[in-house]
């Protein structure tokens, strides 16, 4: 055996090694001499920072030019879409004092072609995320009418707000007497089963904001919407006055044990409302008298809503029985929810007073 077939032999059980020192040359060559590829990648990675650094132009639409560079980089990438910024503290849709119209001749469908973007009643700001989550609360029963006229102009009145809300409906069964409050109670409840809403908003039928700076946001204390109506001048009814409009959020009404469910008939409800709201050493807050303003709908008393003649007696007794009287004892059956686009329809028996 000679020097040669030694040397071939070396060749045969090295061939891999040597391939791989090959291929690891041709790869130190290609990183020295093709700097200017290297700098291109730079190039693009660069606008990539500044605009993650500057959250302007990446909440407008120059957003997608970001997208776009990433996407070279990592494919396939999930959702790439900037996450929506928050809305605005106040609103740039309001508009102040609104010219409010009632037209006889007003259908449903019109103010369902006016509110596109409303879905089962409800609906979200397309471009922010809202700051606060409110549930619209509407007793209701024999007032078709008021409700078309709340609705055509509650819808645009709550998106010029950019909130995410939702109109409940608490529609109450059959002919006896009126339970404004026990709705109300059951509208809480029912709403919750569909959302964590932050806010709810106790809404007359009859009752139309005429500002927009009156805001269906809720806040650290109780809030009355309703300083004024054309009714009474304008002017507050009396002091400790909570009916009609009011704000509160979820836990503030939980707190209070939510309505009395014992008020049928008209009146008193309002005023239990505030001495359990007071009793939580809560205070009323309202917005100034010249925006907390409201068109009240003209209307006679409802037959089936007469005058509650016990109401003395019942709010006399509110600081004893709060705690078992509310939320927490409201019992009724739900016969139908619907939900046409424009509002949730809640129908709902409550019952009959106990005589
Ligand atoms: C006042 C209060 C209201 C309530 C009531 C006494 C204001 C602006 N409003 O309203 O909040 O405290 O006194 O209970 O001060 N409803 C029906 N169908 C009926 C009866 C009542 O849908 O058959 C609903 C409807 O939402 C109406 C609300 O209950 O707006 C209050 O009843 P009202 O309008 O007859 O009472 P009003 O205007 O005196
Ligand atoms: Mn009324």
């Amino acid at each position: 055996m000679g020097v040669c077939p030694a040397v071939s032999m070396f060749f045969r059980k090295c061939k891999y090694m040597i391939l791989l020192l090959l291929s690891v040359s041709i790869l130190a060559w290609y990183a020295t001499f093709s700097g200017e590829t290297v700098k291109a990648i730079q190039g693009t990675l660069l606008p990539v920072q500044t605009l993650a650094d500057n959250t302007e132009v990446l909440s407008g639409g120059e957003g997608n030019s970001w997208r776009s560079v990433t996407q070279v980089f990592s494919n396939p990438l999930p959702d790439t879409s900037p996450p929506k910024q928050s809305c605005p503290e106040k609103s740039p849709l309001l508009q102040g004092a609104l010219n409010l119209t009632f037209e006889d001749s007003l259908t449903l469908k019109e103010v369902e072609s006016e509110n596109s973007g409303v879905a089962e009643g409800q609906y979200q700001p397309p471009d922010c995320l809202a700051q606060q989550s409110v549930a619209i609360l509407i007793p209701h029963r024999n007032r078709e009418k008021h409700l078309l006229y709340l609705l055509h102009h509650l819808h645009p009145f709550l998106q010029r707000q950019q909130l995410h809300y939702s109109i409940y409906v608490i529609h109450q069964a059959g002919e006896v007497t009126f339970n404004r409050a026990k709705l109300l109670n059951v509208g809480y409840l029912e709403a919750l089963k569909d959302y964590d809403w932050d806010c709810f908003i106790f809404h007359d039928v009859d009752l139309v904001p005429e500002n927009d700076y009156n805001l269906y946001k809720c806040d650290q204390q109780p809030k009355h919407l309703v300083v004024g109506r054309n009714a009474t001048g304008y002017k507050l009814r009396y002091k400790g006055y909570f009916g009609g409009v009011t704000a509160m959020t979820k836990d503030q009404f939980h707190k209070v044990n939510g309505f009395s469910n014992t008020y049928w008939g008209w009146g008193g409800e309002d005023d239990d409302l505030r001495i359990r709201v007071e009793l939580q050493k809560m205070e009323i807050i309202r917005p100034p008298p010249l925006i907390a303003r409201y068109t009240m709908v003209f209307h006679k008393r409802d037959s089936g809503n007469e005058i509650n003649k016990d109401r003395m007696r019942l709010l006399a007794r509110t600081p004893k029985v709060w705690r078992k009287d509310g939320l927490n004892t409201c019992s009724y059956s739900t016969l139908s929810v619907e939900r046409p686009p424009l509002y949730i329809n809640v129908t709902v028996d409550i019952g009959e007073p106990m005589h």
